[in-house]
């Protein structure tokens, strides 16, 4: 009986360690400062920028209301811990419960570009801008758009104007609005640990720019249609940096040899040399594909490899066979992430193994050495 009492109390116990610990991530609360408060505009570009983002900014100016443009902490479920927050309401509201629906009529006028981006009529516009000189020719940045107007289909949106273009897209090509991320897979419907019903997945904008020039960057968020039920975008903090992608890799070899058509060896190795516009970044990974077509990849598909390594790459895929012109290709990252295009199709040949030493041969070698 002892023991019975001994187990349910051990039961009993981790069942009070499992509540406090999944109480604890559950209430980690969003942390969130608004304009209003001692927080600048300056501070949020610097939170933008972080420490190597080859980026200096001047000229920043905010419209719309103090109180919807921000910074936040504690957004781990995002994917990303602190960034920039704005909103088409209250900031402050931002960090409520997921079932709290978020509705307030700033009363503040929408955004031409917006509106042009969108065919609607935008209100309660938040806007961030300013002039920035990259010291190389591409940026980029992460974020997540984010609505309670996802069960209402108002068409709130997110714009990111770089020189006047709008650089905030879906991998499809969409803008960034509630009508295109619904339903698609680019929806994430789970409770993120703030106020918005649902939001995009964690999105990547990039852009051309000219490198040390001056070029300009507007984020603008806003209601579609009417001035309630608000959308937020939160913008990774350290993300906005400038980076040129790697260019397609340079010498592409097979066993050494530009497309050799005499390879005895079942796992050929490849290898190429790392290309980047950048003199001082090095390849944090390669993907590479063989196929039995141009542009092909129903031999093998390496998929994305993190490593620095352009030698001795060995073949992984299907059996290789002779008489079959095998065609590959390989691309590369950056140690910023920034993918290249692939190297020219290249190839290779299987040729027959020479046929095996025949024993008769060595014997009769061996009958005339005795003679
Ligand atoms: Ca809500
Ligand atoms: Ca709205
Ligand atoms: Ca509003
Ligand atoms: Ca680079």
């Amino acid at each position: 009986m002892m023991r019975i009492i001994t187990l349910y109390i051990q039961i009993f116990s981790a069942f009070i360690v499992f509540c406090t610990i999944f109480s604890g991530i559950a209430s980690a609360t969003m942390i969130v400062e608004d304009l209003s408060g001692s927080t600048t505009e300056e501070d949020l570009v610097n939170i933008l920028l972080g420490e190597n983002s080859n980026v200096t900014v001047s000229n920043i100016t905010v419209t719309g209301s103090n109180q919807a443009i921000g910074q936040f902490s504690n957004g781990e479920s995002l994917g990303f811990d602190t960034g920039v927050v704005m909103t088409s309401g209250l900031v402050s509201d931002v960090p409520k419960s997921m079932d709290t629906e978020i509705d307030t009529n700033l009363g503040e006028p929408g955004d031409a570009d917006l509106d042009t981006l969108i065919g609607g009529n935008t209100n309660d516009a938040a806007v961030l801008e300013f002039d920035f000189v990259p010291e190389k020719s591409a940026i980029t940045f992460n974020y997540r758009f984010a609505s309670d107007d996802f069960p209402y289909d108002y068409d709130d949106a997110f714009g990111l104007f770089v020189n006047g273009e709008n650089i905030a897209l879906l991998p499809n090509g969409d803008v960034v609005a509630v009508t295109t991320i619904k339903g698609t897979e680019y929806y994430d419907g789970s409770n993120l640990n703030n106020a918005f019903s649902g939001s995009s997945i964690v999105l990547s904008a990039e852009a051309a720019v000219a490198a040390d020039e001056l070029n300009h960057m507007k984020f603008a968020i806003a209601d579609t249609g009417d001035s309630w039920v608000d959308s937020g975008v939160f913008i990774e903090s350290d993300s906005f940096i400038s980076n040129n992608a790697p260019n397609a890799p340079a010498d592409p070899l097979c066993e050494g040899e530009t497309n050799p058509t005499n390879i005895t060896d079942s796992t050929p190795e490849f290898s190429w040399n790392f290309s980047d516009p950048d003199a001082n970044d090095t390849q944090s990974a390669y993907q590479i594909i063989v196929g039995t077509a141009e542009d092909g990849s129903d031999m093998w598909d390496s998929g994305k490899v993190n490593s620095s390594s352009s030698t001795d790459i060995a073949y992984g895929g299907s059996s290789l066979e002779a008489g079959i012109t095998y065609h590959w290709k390989v691309k590369t990252w950056d140690n910023q992430d920034s993918e290249s295009g692939y190297c020219d199709d290249q190839t290779f040949d299987i040729t027959d193994k020479p046929d095996p030493v025949p024993p008769q041969i060595q014997f009769h070698t061996r009958g005339l050495f005795h003679q």
